[in-house]
């Protein structure tokens, strides 16, 4: 009689209960999520962002640092579980590699459009220091107005860390015949780059620095340098000559890519993964609550995500 009570009635009731609270997706698992961690604003503040969209969802999150180009190969393995900002002309690369091996899958593209380019805060083209910028042409008649006393009376090209793009800039110089009259010089890590616009600001003098967009200086002013135009195999290390390589950097896509277990293991954190999607000014505002306003990397995501979740929280149902 109990058993065919039980045989009868519970897978019944099993239905009842999931008919009536609508428990029709599958759930997510109890192991955490690992979100990367790497060395710019918006990466850092967007980690705590996702991670806290995660957790609104019953989610457990690991938070793990890792080095940008190691970190395709990371999701890969599995040793993180995504990445949220994958920089097309910086890193599709390194993430189609991981890809063509087995274990990457593409989850997505942000509405933000990028680009990764030396440029200049819009004060010094108001203030007319270099006549003729954002034209690259401009660069060979006023390298003075940007030297500075470790430049040797060069102007002072001011790139992101040598880690980030090797010899591309140095090559670029040499590639434009511009390499008598200006240097490079590599910042030691992002902060470096705000440093130094604050710093030529206050003291009235050029400067030139390697930015990107999205960055919170869409807002405070900065243009980009107008160089020659990018096309596949132009860089020495492409294949390229001296004679290409004073290419600019290529416009690009700002996509998301996940460990391929991470459907099947979270389906409703990887269904909201896929669908999230940043503008430009979105991404921004997350660098400029560092980099402008002075929070912390979590403090700032959780201050994004408590102002924003009208923008989010439709990715989580
Ligand atoms: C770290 N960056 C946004 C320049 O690729």
């Amino acid at each position: 009689m109990k058993k065919r009570f039980l045989r009868i009635f519970l897978p019944s009731v099993f239905a009842a209960i999931f008919s009536i609270s609508q428990v029709s997706n599958a759930a997510d698992s109890n192991e955490p999520i690992k979100v990367p961690l790497k060395n710019w604003s918006s990466q850092l503040v967007m980690a705590y962002v996702i991670g806290g969209m995660f957790e609104s969802m019953g989610n457990t999150v690991e938070y793990v640092p890792v080095d940008n180009q190691a970190s395709f190969e990371a999701v890969r393995l599995g040793e993180v579980t995504l990445v949220h900002e994958v920089w097309q002309s910086t890193m599709q690369n390194a993430y189609y590699n991981a890809m063509a091996e087995g274990g990457l899958i593409d989850a997505g593209t942000h509405a933000a459009a990028t680009l990764e380019e030396m440029g200049v805060p819009n004060w010094v083209i108001e203030k007319d220091l270099c006549p003729g910028l954002p034209s690259w042409e401009a660069l060979k008649d006023c390298h003075e107005v940007f030297a500075t006393p470790d430049s040797g009376g060069k102007g002072r090209w001011l790139e992101g860390p040598q880690s980030w793009h090797g010899d591309v800039m140095p090559n670029r110089v040499k590639g434009l015949g511009l390499d008598d009259k200006w240097e490079v010089k590599f910042a030691g890590a992002a902060e470096a780059l705000w440093t130094e616009l604050k710093a030529a600001e206050k003291e009235g003098r050029g400067t030139i620095i390697f930015n990107w967009s999205p960055n919170f200086t869409d807002a405070s002013g900065f243009t980009f340098i107008e160089f020659p135009p990018y096309y596949d195999g132009c860089r020495i290390k492409d294949g390229g000559t001296l004679e290409t390589t004073g290419c600019g950097s290529p416009p690009g896509w700002l996509k998301k890519g996940a460990n391929y277990k991470f459907p099947k293991t979270h389906p409703q954190a990887y269904t909201a993964f896929s669908k999230l999607s940043f503008t430009t000014p979105q991404i921004g505002q997350m660098a400029a609550l560092v980099d402008v306003d002075g929070m912390g990397h979590e403090d700032a995501g959780k201050k994004w995500l408590a102002d924003n979740e009208a923008v989010w929280k439709p990715w989580t149902q």
